[in-house]
């Protein structure tokens, strides 16, 4: 692709319709994928911003399930609140679609029906989990296990939170159905796999040899060990009643994977955008001047870069993404945003605090994006960031400006005089701003390039206090004309160049300063020429508050918000839970355990969890592979008499086959501790009964 692309189109992640959207929703995907997308609109490019609802999939059915209504109610309500946030945010997509609409429906069905008629998928019939309580296979989320790869024992069917990794959900170790709490047993089912490995070589080529050294770093790295773990097939039909039905032939009952369907959205709404705006939506995807770029999160990066690729490539017709700008995690003071545990701030109750001051949110959550690490929001650097610099520098620069040129002119740009070597040197600086911010931008470096712009206020502060037009009034009113009118081009520049950040500010400064009503009405490109924005002679409007300082007592009420979110978990942890269904003595009597003694420990590496030790259990010394690592250090446990279920089944865990449990219980703040018998006199090898 040649530097000057002769269109965008710019997909941002579509959100899960099973809740509303919070600030690591914003601050990941949708706050960067829509300055990058106003910033390109003012360069003059043609650009095609979707995004959408992702009404299938299993989080749907189970929040269904949860709230006792149907998928479609759970979907119906999420999307309209979603939409609606999206628009309150000031988030610009061309299109917001959802995935339940018909044009989606057709444009998945047919680009499954061209893999299938083209001999792209596999099909095979495999052992999946299978809840017989609930007579329904466990696809993805309805089923939970110890992640393969990590440990992780809540690890979803589909994909560990963890360490990120997707997987099919028989990989999972001791799965249970979340549906009936149960075991889940292995059922014959037939389904379509893409086969991942083909592409292999081909993903090798394209982005690892090829040229996406350019993209993120984060991102690079995840494909990079995806490629070389090695690819396997993957399925992208499910046994599901919720979905997209397979068009094919004997596939009654299944739909298509969601993660199959999902991406293709990007293309629906693309087509149901070009449609209602009379354009033709394919350039927008297939032709190769076209720059395709997908904004998401750290957890969809597989989906985006291997398998969505894939099977663009597979259908032979698309382009491919030309950079995945994913961004890492927001935490929320310190703490993971939890929905389940209600640690969020979500959007729609953030305005009914923070009324019309969307813009601050969208400041604080690019200064702090979690651009190449994870990174905290908290309460109390939003109000420093919004009273120190949105207030101080930015709204009092444009105040100052607006309330003099009232006092001196009656709103009226004076005539300058000749200019100094300040006024040139400044408006210099001034000039080369919008390079400099598009330079960080087309790197997807949105915090470098917000603090330039604060830096375009900064100047104009500067030059205020060092011109102090407040005094030069008395001495030399010709010179305050020349300032004044210089202080204006710099506000009417940050009036411009604020727009991809901060929209709804920069919609207010270009009312204050009457923009629209200005001949040659001031753009990104005329900032950096050596033209006039504002004449002399345009009168400006009154002056308004853009930002406005947010007292103690508004941050102490959030910070209230979230104690009693944790109080409502610690209460919900300390429930007891209830007792299992009765078992007969002889149950009890086949599990054996023993009193043994830990007589090695060593975490695994790679893992956050896992210890391998080995055990001295009477009957013999064996490896035991337990998920204690964040509770104890390998030197305290040594030497530590424990009990052992020695005839549970060995299973690999990471490579490791671990032969037998060790039981434990956990404090109230999660604390792993050894149901310990009593030291004093038992022998390694005493049963317990
Ligand atoms: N709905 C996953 C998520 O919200 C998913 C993104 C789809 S993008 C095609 O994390
Ligand atoms: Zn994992």
């Amino acid at each position: 692709m040649n530097q000057d692309p002769k269109r965008y189109t710019i997909t941002a992640a579509l959100p899960y319709t099973n809740g509303p959207v919070h600030i690591g929703h914003l601050a990941g995907v949708y706050v960067p994928a829509d300055i990058y997308a106003r910033y390109q609109r003012l360069q003059g490019k043609d650009v095609a911003f979707v995004c959408g609802s992702d009404e299938h999939g299993v989080p749907i059915t189970l929040k269904a399930k949860k709230e006792g209504i149907t998928p479609q109610q759970v979907v119906d309500k999420y999307h309209e609140i979603i939409k609606k946030s999206f628009q309150d945010f000031g988030i610009s997509f061309d299109n917001y679609s959802r995935t339940s609409a018909k044009i989606h429906h057709e444009t998945a069905s047919e680009f499954f029906k061209k893999l299938y008629d083209d001999g792209k998928f596999i099909e095979e019939v495999t052992e999946q989990l299978y809840d017989e309580e609930a007579g329904q296979f466990l696809a993805d989320r309805f089923a939970l296990g110890t992640c393969p790869k990590c440990g992780y024992e809540e690890s979803y069917g589909d994909q560990c939170e963890n360490c990120g990794t997707s997987h099919n959900a028989v990989d999972l170790i001791n799965p249970r159905s979340v549906i009936s709490g149960s075991k889940p047993v292995r059922k014959e089912t037939k389904h379509w796999f893409l086969p991942l490995n083909e592409y292999q070589d081909w993903l090798d080529e394209w982005i690892l040899k090829g040229h996406k050294k350019d993209w993120k770093t984060n991102v690079y790295g995840q494909c990079k060990s995806w490629i070389d773990d090695g690819l396997q097939p993957r399925a992208v039909t499910r046994d599901l009643d919720w979905g997209i039905p397979v068009p094919v032939d004997g596939a009654d009952g299944k739909v298509l994977y969601v993660w199959f369907d999902a991406p293709i959205g990007y293309i629906s709404a693309t087509k149901e955008w070009a449609e209602r705006e009379g354009k033709d939506w394919e350039p927008y995807w297939k032709d190769e001047q076209t720059k395709l770029l997908h904004f998401i999160g750290k957890d969809n990066i597989v989906f985006h870069c291997i398998i969505f690729p894939s099977m663009l490539k597979g259908e032979g017709s698309y382009i491919l993404p030309e950079n995945v700008p994913a961004n890492e995690f927001l935490n929320l003071e310190s703490n993971k945003i939890s929905t389940s545990k209600n640690w969020a701030v979500w959007l729609h109750e953030y305005l009914e605090d923070f009324p019309n001051q969307q813009d601050v949110l969208r400041y604080v959550l690019t200064a702090n994006a979690p651009e190449t690490k994870d990174n905290d929001f908290t309460w109390s650097d939003f109000q420093q960031r919004n009273n120190s610099e949105l207030v101080a520098i930015f709204g009092n620069f444009v105040n100052r400006v607006a309330v003099l040129t009232h006092k001196y002119y009656e709103g009226e740009i004076p005539q300058p005089g000749a200019f100094s070597e300040v006024d040139e040197n400044t408006l210099r600086e001034l000039r080369a701003y919008p390079s400099v911010i598009a330079s960080s931008l087309e790197r997807y470096r949105f915090r470098e390039a917000q603090q330039e712009l604060m830096n375009v206020a900064r100047l104009g502060n500067k030059y205020l206090a060092d011109e102090e037009p407040w005094k030069s009034i008395k001495t030399d009113p010709e010179r305050t004309k020349t300032v004044m009118y210089v202080a204006l081009q710099i506000a009417s520049a940050l009036a411009v160049l604020s727009e991809p950040f901060l929209p709804h500010t920069s919609g207010k400064l270009k009312h204050i300063l009457k923009h629209a009503e200005v001949n040659n009405v001031p753009e990104w490109a005329s900032v950096s020429q050596d033209t006039v924005l504002l004449p002399a002679g345009h009168i400006i409007g009154k002056s308004e508050l853009l930002f406005s300082k947010i007292e103690d007592s508004q941050i102490q009420q959030q910070l209230d918000k979230l104690e009693a979110s944790k109080a409502a978990n610690e209460a919900e942890a300390k429930e007891v839970t209830p007792q299992k269904d009765t078992i007969q003595f002889d149950d009890f009597t086949q599990l054996d355990m023993r009193v043994g003694t830990i007589l090695e420990a060593e975490k695994m590496p790679k893992t956050k969890k896992l210890m391998v030790l080995k055990v001295d259990t009477g009957i013999d010394v064996r490896t035991i592979v337990s998920g204690i690592a964040e509770s104890f250090s390998a030197e305290e446990i040594v030497g530590k008499k424990v009990t052992v279920l020695v005839n549970l089944a060995p299973r690999p865990l990471r490579g490791v086959e671990s032969q037998g449990m060790i039981l434990m219980t956990e404090t109230p703040d999660g604390k792993l501790v050894f149901v310990n018998p009593d030291e004093a006199g038992v022998d390694n090898g005493a049963t317990i009964n």
